[in-house]
């Protein structure tokens, strides 16, 4: 890059600190008030975080591509820690051949199979969990449903699966630049890669799961025989860490705001309009980069061929050019469709399905048998490069 546009805004923040990665909002105020887009010098990147310009940037998959990789790193000039993603760091034609195989394993019908014995599950715990009493809302809630449920379904062994959130943790992380997060993600990550590396292959995959499946989809040709254990790393990578988050960011928002939870507990119906609601206002995934394919024009302003582009999809799910002066709100009533937490356009979640089943039903299950979400310390939050949320959110609870 030689010279910058002279209406760019030329920031110093460093959206990955320690600070700003446990409480981003006030940066993203700044970042949104600066300008539709800004240019972030420490990282040479540019960065959008309005609402407006990141969902437009997230539905232009021609001009802010992903395959040169969708975190910091620009895949044509370093190597990627890891093969790249056929999904999450592809584009068409390649990333709608992946998709469409993996879109069809995570059919409608599938999902419909798997509710049963989530709500079964669901139930359990939260029966469990209320007669304790005092629990903590991620490592007896957050982390242990999408652990139980999430692996059955795919189809994993039980052995190893405590690899997995490690495993995530560090794919999250290595979006980000490489800081002490990432360097202690992959501290001892070897036995990790290698433990999801051997539980994609065919052999390890019980038949009927949604691993098996896609080696199905492989026999009949949608995909190669090489293609069908990277889809399965997808699941493995983005299915687990994404849902604990998910949850957990849910869970310690209504317990933080009593009004709200009291409307969930009067109207359980309302499970994943709330979850939907609480994605939007601490979203799991906080930020995605792009980069550019040719000269792109935001807002008036031209951004070059072969940049990066940092999105925040966390703060434009809080612009109030968007939601309103009550967008730092959590309204579990209010509207939050067009959110972009899951993502927007060809590379938004495919696993959100499941997702939001595993949401619907933890939190149903815990509406019904507990009056109140009371906090009993401060949350802790827990630090990563692209992920917001907590390792401890204690309670007490009721029974209803
Ligand atoms: C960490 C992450 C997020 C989304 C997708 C993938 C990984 C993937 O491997 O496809």
């Amino acid at each position: 890059m030689s010279a910058l546009p002279s209406a760019i805004e030329v920031l110093d923040i460093d959206p990955f600190t320690d600070e700003n990665l446990a409480d981003p909002y006030p940066m993203h105020e700044r970042l949104r008030e600066a300008g539709p887009v800004v240019y972030l010098e420490r990282y040479r990147v540019w960065a959008m975080a309005r609402h407006a310009e990141v969902y437009a940037s997230l539905t232009d998959h021609d001009t802010f591509c992903s395959s040169r990789g969708a975190g910091l790193s620009d895949f044509h000039k370093e190597k990627p820690w890891r093969p790249p993603s056929l999904l999450l760091e592809a584009d068409p034609p390649a990333h709608t051949v992946a998709r469409g195989a993996m879109g069809r394993v995570i059919s409608a019908s599938t999902v419909r199979g798997f509710r049963e014995t989530f709500r079964a599950e669901a139930e359990e715990l939260a029966d469990k969990l209320v007669a304790l009493r005092r629990f903590d809302a991620i490592t007896d809630l957050a982390e242990r449903y999408p652990l139980k449920v999430f692996p059955d379904a795919v189809g994993l062994p039980e052995e190893g699966r405590e690899n997995l959130l490690p495993y995530g943790a560090l794919a999250f992380n290595a979006f980000g630049p490489h800081n002490h997060l990432l360097e202690r993600a992959l501290a001892g990550a070897a036995p990790v890669q290698r433990w999801i590396q051997d539980s994609c292959r065919r052999d390890a995959l019980a038949p009927g799961g949604l691993g098996s499946k896609l080696w199905d989809a492989a026999d009949r040709g949608e995909i190669t025989h090489e293609q069908a254990p990277l889809l399965v790393r997808s699941l493995l990578s983005a299915g687990v860490d994404t849902t604990v988050h998910g949850i957990g960011n849910t869970i310690q928002a209504l317990s933080a705001n009593p009004d709200q939870w009291a409307r969930l507990r009067e109207n359980p119906a309302l499970a994943r309009f709330a979850f939907d609601e609480a994605l939007r206002y601490e979203s799991p995934v906080q930020t995605f980069f792009r980069t550019t394919t040719r000269e792109a024009e935001v807002a008036g302003i031209g951004i070059p061929e072969g940049e990066k582009v940092l999105l925040f999809l966390g703060a434009a799910n809080r612009d109030p050019r968007k939601w309103g002066p009550d967008a730092d709100r959590l309204d579990i009533t209010r509207k939050a469709t067009g959110h972009v937490a899951f993502g927007m356009g060809i590379h938004q979640c495919v696993g959100q399905p499941i997702a939001r089943l595993e949401a619907e039903l933890v939190l149903t299950a815990l509406a019904e048998r507990a009056a109140r979400l009371e906090p009993t310390a401060e949350p802790v939050p827990t630090l990563n490069n692209t992920l917001k949320g907590w390792s401890r959110v204690p309670l007490l609870t009721h029974p209803a």
